[in-house]
């Protein structure tokens, strides 16, 4: 009997800290050994020029989420972990939004059951909590962190989802309670109203309007006040998708006063501009509504901006923030659509395109090392949401999650080759160098050269458990 499953050999292994010539020995799904040279395996994979990196984790995607009247979120579960899996990634953490009025277990569950048996890779669900009533408070979101929903989201705008300050503030003191890890959408509600209904009366109604209601002010703002409410509770919390320079400052500022503010940002914050929802040449009003996102993307300053971010180590994590709508009438075209981009649903696609942006953009253009992509891509985001040492590096015990990555292979992005349920990518003909040439997860090689090889169902959705000392960890 062979001592390994499976054997990778032969190529340079790379975790957040360090890249070695190695061997990966696999059994029962888990990695069992990293040697030099190992005895046999039943399977044996030449990794010979190519990188071995631990499988993404991308812990920020929306995936079949309630997303208004008439409008439909482009992926389910099966679609959106099949494009995670071809695009490198062997983990994904979406979110269970809580309607109005209904309860956080019912919604969490219910979510729960349109996962399982779905997936191509593990998935771990954070929770948006959007009713903090005094039993969401007091027993049923301590009740869900207790279940292994150890994380959620809060945002400070939009009508179906704000909480004021005090709510925060409240659901910030649970969290620290109860130990859980908050992400936050840091915008603020009542400047982007205002600033809508400014733009709408000057007649700025197309997609490009979204940019101009949103400037880097009202981000930099909502940042500073969750930051100091933060503060306040003690709390650390994770800001999510900052766009610009602006927020990204402040989130700079408490960290040097030693504050625990982690920060996610995304490729879309280092790649495009506010430039590209004017859909300049195109005749269709609404080609501009393909970038509509939020925060909205920037310009080419903000974009050196968040990489100097990234290279001071003010970024923890990059995440895709994949939040995919079609380009017809049940998402970006949507007859409301057409007379305000307030209608526009916010969001774009990026399972897929994600690592290989990342790694194009950060370690072929020399601006990241290996080993601080492999953090941005997955170790931090198993230490930041209670993975790790489960998953997010390579080494005995870690699940066999892997990505075999050729360095120089070119590819040009392309919706032809991407297997998201969107019909666009923001990204259609960006060139990259660096691409994911097979996708392991569970020991099992499910992705080789873009090929799905297996039916959804292997993924498992993962219960987390608090663990006290890792609610700061160091990244
Ligand atoms: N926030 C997200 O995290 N994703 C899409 C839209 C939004 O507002
Ligand atoms: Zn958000
Ligand atoms: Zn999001």
């Amino acid at each position: 009997m062979p001592e390994y499953d499976l054997a990778i050999r032969g190529g340079t292994v790379v975790t957040a800290t360090d890249t070695i010539r190695a061997d990966i020995g696999v059994r029962d799904g888990r990695i069992a050994a990293v040697a030099d040279r190992l005895a046999d395996a039943a399977r044996t994979i030449d990794a010979s020029g190519l990188l071995v990196l631990p499988g993404g984790i991308d812990s920020h995607v929306h995936i079949a989420q309630p997303s208004g009247p008439g409008i439909v979120m482009a992926d389910d579960f099966a679609s959106a972990t099949r494009a995670a899996a071809a695009g490198g990634n062997t983990c994904v953490m979406p979110f269970a939004l809580q309607p109005r009025g209904q309860s956080l277990r019912e919604t969490a569950l219910a979510y729960r059951a349109l996962a399982e048996g779905q997936c191509h890779i593990d998935v771990a669900i954070h929770l948006i909590v959007s009713d903090p009533t005094p039993a969401v408070l007091g027993q049923e979101l301590p009740a869900m962190i207790g279940a292994g929903f150890t994380s959620f989201k809060v945002f400070m705008t939009y009508d179906d989802l704000v909480l004021n300050d005090r709510q925060i503030l409240d659901v910030f003191d649970v969290a620290r309670r109860e130990g859980a890890r908050v992400m936050v959408h840091a915008e603020g509600y009542d400047a982007i109203r205002y600033m809508t209904e400014r733009m709408e009366r000057s007649g700025q109604t197309g997609p490009y309007g979204h940019a101009l209601s949103r400037p880097q002010t009202v981000e930099r703002e909502a940042a500073h006040r969750a930051i100091s409410h933060a503060e306040l509770v003690d709390l650390p919390i994770v800001i999510v998708h900052v766009s610009g320079g602006e927020a990204m400052e402040q989130i700079a500022w408490a960290q040097e006063r030693g504050m625990k503010i982690h920060a996610e940002t995304c490729p879309q914050y280092l790649t495009l501009t506010a430039e590209d929802m004017k859909g300049l040449g195109q005749d269709d009003p609404l080609a501009g509504s393909k970038y509509v996102c939020s925060p909205p993307v920037r310009d080419t300053a903000s974009q050196e901006q968040i990489w100097s971010g990234i290279q001071r180590g003010v970024f923890d994590v990059v995440s895709s923030d994949h939040c995919p709508f079609r380009y017809d009438e049940t998402g970006k075209r949507n007859p409301k659509g057409r007379t305000s981009f307030r209608w526009i649903p916010n969001g774009i696609p990026g399972i897929e395109t994600r690592l290989p942006i990342l790694f194009s953009e950060g370690v072929s253009k020399g601006r990241i090392s290996l080993n601080r992509f492999v953090a941005l891509s997955a170790t931090n985001h198993a230490k930041l949401y209670g993975l790790y040492p489960r998953k997010g590096s390579i080494g005995p015990g870690f699940d066999a999650d892997l990505t075999l990555w050729d360095p120089n292979r070119r590819e040009v992005i392309r919706q032809e080759i991407l297997h998201h349920g969107a019909d666009y990518t923001p990204w259609e003909g960006f060139a990259v160098t660096g691409w994911p040439v097979m996708t392991i997860a569970g020991g099992s090689v499910i992705v080789e050269d873009g090929r799905i090889l297996e039916e959804p169902g292997r993924g498992r959705v993962l219960d987390r458990e608090i663990d006290r000392t890792k609610l700061s960890p160091r990244l």
